[in-house]
């Protein structure tokens, strides 16, 4: 067992105290960098337990402020409104080309469906299409196009629970599905639930994906995270599943909260010296983030692997 990733040690990075506006949680945050600075477009509760986006913007990575009003709410009108009655929920951003494309649960009554928004400037978010029926969750766009296609994992959540590809010519209409990846029985720490969680690295040795998984206890679900490496050419050919976990709740700000033992990520962000910040939310209550080297997580998916269906 090896550590491989370092929490930042003046975690949480952002709680409610740090939102301008009245709110319970602030969690599960897509991340990308936008013009030098890091964003964070945050899984905002609000108090009428409402789910709404706000944005946060930091120099460092470390240091956020969020912006004063939410940045993206469930629609008031059009086909998006009846199934995002229940709000908008674990953005995750892509970019490709100068367009920053973010696939969000959309929540209703109806279940979770997976919608589609774009933005150039984080300021105005126009929605695309929902992108699956329901029920579906943990949609990630890969950062480019494989093979003249567009590429997702994705998480129908239904047995197996396991995380699928899926792939589009226009974003909107997706298809070819495949599973890759179930629960391994004998990892117990990923034994019940696995979906994708930040969208993949592009690595030389493979796409780098950090992904959640659950084992199920008698006190709840408790959340980590893993990693996998998936070929550059064609993605839906795994390289490895390391056996070990890469990040558990073990903080007192991941162990209770609003939903006890999560660590939950939605994006990662890589970075120039070969580290990767990954951005997560803790007991669905407060953002943090760890770093890790991304040679040290492809080794782990290489070194010691577990079969993809488990
Ligand atoms: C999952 C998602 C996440 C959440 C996690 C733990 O099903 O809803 O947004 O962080 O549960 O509650």
């Amino acid at each position: 067992m090896k550590i491989v990733c370092k929490k930042y040690e003046k975690n949480p990075i952002l709680t409610k105290k740090d939102v301008p506006y009245p709110c319970e949680c602030v969690y599960n945050s897509g991340a990308v960098k936008f013009n030098d600075k890091y964003i964070l477009l945050l899984r905002v509760l609000l108090l009428d337990g409402d789910s709404v986006f706000g944005l946060a913007e930091s120099d460092d990575g470390y240091h956020f402020k969020v912006f004063p009003e939410p940045v993206a709410r469930r629609a008031e009108e059009g086909p998006f409104k009846m199934y995002e009655s229940k709000g908008i929920e674990d953005p995750r951003i892509t970019k490709l080309g100068d367009t920053y494309y973010i696939f969000y649960s959309a929540y209703s009554n109806f279940g979770m469906r997976i919608g589609l928004m774009e933005t150039k400037d984080f300021r105005k978010f126009e929605r695309i299409a929902l992108t699956t029926t329901t029920d579906y969750r943990n949609s990630v766009l890969f950062p480019e196009k494989i093979k003249g296609q567009y590429v997702r994992f994705e998480r129908p959540n239904v047995h197996p629970w396991g995380i699928w590809i899926s792939y589009s010519s226009d974003l909107v209409y997706w298809g070819n599905q495949k599973l890759l990846m179930t629960p391994y029985w004998r990892n117990i720490w990923e034994d019940h639930k696995v979906g994708a969680g930040a969208p993949p690295v592009k690595t030389k040795k493979g796409w780098l994906s950090i992904y959640h998984a659950t084992t199920a206890t008698m006190d709840g679900q408790i959340y980590r995270l893993g990693c996998a490496l998936h070929d550059l050419e064609d993605p839906s050919r795994i390289l490895g599943i390391a056996s070990q976990f890469i990040l558990s709740p073990d903080q007192i700000h991941e162990v209770t909260g609003y939903v006890h033992n999560v660590v939950f990520t939605c994006g990662a962000v890589p970075e120039p010296d070969g580290t990767v910040k990954i951005y997560y939310g803790g007991a669905d209550t407060c953002m943090n983030v760890a770093t890790a080297r991304i040679d040290d997580l492809v080794e782990l998916c290489l070194e010691n692997k577990r079969p993809a269906l488990g």
